[in-house]
C-alpha cells in the first residue's frame, strides 16, 4: 500500500521539454487541468500528496518519477540520462532527504531515469535504455540488494516505440503485468495483459492501492482489467503523451 506521493506542477514552459512524438503542442490550460485531476485521483486513492512548485528552469520537471527510485525501504536519487534534466535532481534532494535520511544517489558515469525502473513486489526490472546505462542499473541493483530486493536488467534499447521501460510494461500487483506486444515474451512467470499496438500508450498504468490508474481513450484495457478483478480509474493524459509522458511519470509514490 502507498500512503504518500510527490508531484510537481507543470511549468508554463512545459511545451519546451523533450519529446520524440509528433502529437502536437500541449495546451497549457489542459496540461494544468489534467495534472490537477491526476493529483485528485491520487488523493482519492488514499495518498497524501506533496505538491512542489513549478520549476521553470526544467520544462520536463513535472515528470518527477525520473528523478528518484523510492521503495518501501529506501530512496535513491537518479542521474537522468538527458542533459537538460540533470538539474531536476538537485531540487528533489531536500524533499526526499526529509523523508529518507539514508538517501543515496546514482553517480557518474551511471545514468538512470526512474521511468526505466519497474517495481514488481520484491523484485525490480531495471530497463537499460537510451537514458539509463548499464552502470546506472548496476548501482541501483546494488542499492536494492542491500535493502533485500532482487532485480534483473531488461535491455529495451532496440524497442523503438518506447522511451523508458515503463512506457512498455507496468506491474499492477497479483503477479500481473500490462505489457506491449513487442515485450510480451520478456516476462515469463507473470500473468500478462498484452495491449495492442493501437493501445500501446495504455501499457503505462499505475496500481495505486485498490485502483489501477489507466489513461483514458483506450477502452480495451479497462474492460480486461475489470474481467480480472482489478478496479481501473481512467484519467485523461493527452497533453502529457505529447511530451512522451505517461501516468507513472507524474509522481513518486511510496
Ligand atoms: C523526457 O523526454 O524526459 C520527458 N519529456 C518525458 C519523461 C517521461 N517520463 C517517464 O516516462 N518516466
Amino acid at each position: 500500500m502507498f500512503s504518500k506521493a510527490i508531484v510537481r506542477i507543470p511549468g508554463r514552459n512545459f511545451a519546451e521539454g523533450l519529446t520524440t512524438v509528433q502529437l502536437g503542442v500541449p495546451l497549457l490550460e489542459q496540461v494544468l487541468a489534467q495534472h490537477a485531476q491526476y493529483c485528485e485521483a491520487l488523493q482519492d486513492c488514499g495518498l497524501t500528496v506533496t505538491t512542489l512548485e513549478a520549476d521553470l528552469d526544467h520544462p520536463d520537471s513535472t515528470f518527477v518519477e525520473d528523478t528518484a527510485v523510492v521503495t518501501s525501504r529506501s530512496a535513491m536519487l537518479t542521474r537522468p540520462g538527458a542533459r537538460s534534466r540533470e538539474g531536476e535532481v538537485a531540487a528533489m534532494r531536500p524533499v526526499l532527504l526529509r523523508l529518507f535520511p539514508a538517501l543515496t544517489e546514482i553517480e557518474a558515469p551511471g545514468t538512470l531515469d526512474g521511468g526505466d525502473i519497474c517495481e514488481a513486489g520484491e523484485h525490480f526490472f531495471l530497463g537499460v535504455s537510451h537514458r539509463t546505462n548499464e552502470e546506472g542499473a548496476r548501482q541501483l541493483a546494488a542499492c536494492l540488494a542491500s535493502n533485500g530486493f532482487t532485480s534483473e536488467v531488461v535491455n529495451v534499447r532496440g524497442i523503438q516505440s518506447i522511451l523508458h521501460l515503463k512506457s512498455g510494461v507496468s506491474y499492477i500487483g497479483e503477479n500481473t503485468l500490462v505489457v506491449i506486444e513487442e515485450m510480451a515474451g520478456l516476462f515469463p512467470g507473470y500473468e500478462r495483459i498484452v495491449v495492442t499496438r493501437e493501445e500501446s500508450h495504455a501499457a503505462n498504468c499505475v496500481r495505486v492501492n485498490d485502483r489501477v490508474l489507466v489513461p483514458a481513450g483506450y477502452p480495451r484495457l479497462p474492460g480486461e482489467l475489470r474481467e480480472r478483478g482489478f478496479d481501473p480509474l481512467e484519467l485523461e493524459m493527452s497533453e502529457f503523451q505529447k511530451m512522451d509522458g505517461g501516468l507513472s511519470c507524474l509522481s513518486l509514490r511510496f
